[in-house]
């Protein structure tokens, strides 16, 4: 019998080469997931880096339908960063995409691979901004409705692109 859907949001992020390029190609992978169903995508957002170097980053968050559980979620993440995020141009190189699993309904799960909500994303305006758009009553486990963040992270330079 098919598992049932639950409604997880993954937040996306590049600063490295074509970080334009790197997030539709995420946006269309995504959609593509087994089981899964891309219900919304943000804006584009450009920010400053936080406790990071470098460009402005392009950010993003979806709201995807899976039946996919939490940890085959994360997997699939992790794929699609490794065939759409990195430059090839020499080894180790940079990642240029990261995709992380901000919520996953209403669950909280700390195990070693896998911390939700994710534990950075109430101070971040990168990822708050963009989920409040499409999910602008969203609960957040542990810190509840999502409007109660935002003025807390007022000051970080974030800016939508224009469509
Ligand atoms: N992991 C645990 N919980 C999760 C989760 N909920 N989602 C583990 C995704 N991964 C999770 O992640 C390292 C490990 O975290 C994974 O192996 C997974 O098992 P990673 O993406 O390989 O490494 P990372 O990028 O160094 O860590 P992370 O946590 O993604 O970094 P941060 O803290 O999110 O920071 N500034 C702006 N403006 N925009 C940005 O997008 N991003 C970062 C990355 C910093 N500053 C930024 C931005
Ligand atoms: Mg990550």
């Amino acid at each position: 019998m098919p598992r049932s859907s639950e409604t997880a949001f993954v937040a996306l992020g590049a600063n490295l080469g074509d970080a334009r390029a790197a997030l539709d190609a995420a946006f269309v992978a995504l959609a593509r997931l087994p089981g899964t169903a891309l219900r919304a995508a943000s804006s584009i957002y450009r920010t400053a880096p936080i406790d990071s170097s470098g460009p402005d980053y392009l950010n993003a968050v979806v709201w995807l339908d899976t039946q996919l559980a939490p940890r085959a979620l994360l997997g699939a993440l992790q794929r699609i960063e490794r065939a759409h995020g990195r430059e090839r141009s020499y080894r180790n190189a940079p990642r240029t995409l990261d995709l992380d699993l901000l919520l996953y309904g209403d669950r909280r799960i700390a195990t070693r691979l896998l911390t939700v909500p994710h534990p950075r994303l109430h101070e971040r305006a990168f990822v708050l901004r963009p989920l409040a758009e499409i999910a602008p009553r969203a609960l957040i486990p542990g810190f509840g409705p999502i409007g109660g963040l935002l003025p807390r992270v007022a000051g970080q330079r974030i800016d939508k692109l224009a469509a």
